[in-house]
């Protein structure tokens, strides 16, 4: 078997792995596809290009990192790229449609445990537990007494910016905690239960709490603006678990600096892995390094409907979820 449940198949050298995955895939890819790694030093990869890269039919890669306009031309006979992972702002999917090139993503299977880290966030923001927690290490009850106190969860209103799927799941988990819910979208979602503001500085003004659950790349750069952050104003939380490029990060360091936010809860950032060293000192911001999707069961199952894209393409040539 080439892959567990799936057919066997003869691929032989053609999969091209474009930056770090995780290592149980990374296997599963030299072992079953005879897949080769994209040299990161950027002579040697060049080199290696030259040499290969019309051998790739499909690049395997993450939201990390994805394939760019100038990979796909130094890779002639590309036919799919497979990212693992929903989000692909990394590739650039209209060059690729514009050569023909399929690229697909791991929708749905994340979506859960996604918004899960959303929910949990923005309960650690709003409560400060891991201020808390911190305080509690730190030996400070017994010497400074009680904790400050923070603001409800319940019942507060809540902005989500991207009622996709995974926007959707957080708002039905919002809504048993009788929180009201509002979103901004390019598009009003149909029959959908929720007020729309067709204006994200608006949506922010109306709501305690900004949910970013938006998709990355050029078409949302920037969306949560120094007006939007501004609209949220010195009671408001931001929660982004979407991608950090929606925010303009510098800004939100600002007004977090100087007060003119409430708190802040981060999975995502503008360049990652890198944090501004800012917020560290910050109580009230809590700082993930981009767990959103990562558990066993769900990296398990992104894993699993990654290779059922690339052995569908491979034996097919079509996606089972293309983008
Ligand atoms: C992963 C994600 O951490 O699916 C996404 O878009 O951001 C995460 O689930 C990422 O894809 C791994 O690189």
């Amino acid at each position: 078997m080439s892959s567990e449940g799936l057919p066997e198949c003869n691929v032989g050298g053609s999969v091209l792995q474009v930056g770090p995955l995780m290592p149980s895939l990374v296997r599963k890819l030299a072992d079953d596809y005879d897949a080769r790694r994209l040299p990161s030093d950027p002579d040697e990869r060049a080199a290696f290009l030259a040499d290969h890269g019309a051998e790739f039919t499909v690049a395997v890669t993450s939201g990390g990192v994805g394939v760019d306009a100038s990979l796909m031309q130094a890779l002639p006979n590309l036919g799919a790229v497979v990212n693992f992972g929903v989000g692909y702002d990394t590739t650039d999917v209209d060059a690729a449609h514009a050569r023909g090139i399929g690229v697909s993503n791991t929708p749905d299977v994340l979506t859960d445990c996604t918004a899960d880290t959303a929910v949990g966030l923005l309960i650690d923001t709003m409560r400060q537990l891991p201020a808390a927690d911190r305080y509690v290490r730190a030996g400070r009850w017994p010497v400074d007494g009680m904790f400050p106190l923070t603001r409800d969860v319940s019942n507060s209103t809540v902005g989500i910016i991207g009622l996709g799927r995974i926007g959707t799941a957080i708002a039905q988990r919002l809504k048993a905690f009788r929180c009201s819910i509002a979103y901004h979208n390019r598009h009003r979602v149909t029959d959908c239960p929720y007020p729309y503001f067709a204006s994200p500085v608006e949506l922010a003004a109306s709501v305690d709490v900004l949910v970013v659950a938006a998709a990355g790349g050029d078409s949302s750069r920037g969306l949560v603006s120094s007006e939007v952050i501004e609209a949220l104003g010195p009671s408001g939380y931001l929660i982004n678990i979407a991608r950090g490029s929606v925010v303009d990060q510098d800004a939100l360091v600002v007004a977090l600096v100087e007060k003119r936010l409430a708190g802040a809860g981060l999975d995502v950032f503008a360049d990652e892995p890198h944090v501004p060293e800012e917020l560290f000192a910050l109580d009230n911001v809590v700082l993930l390094p981009h767990v959103g999707s990562g558990t066993v069961q769900t990296r398990a199952a992104m894993e699993e409907l990654t290779v059922r894209n690339l052995h569908s393409f491979l034996t097919t040539g079509a996606l089972v979820t293309p983008v």
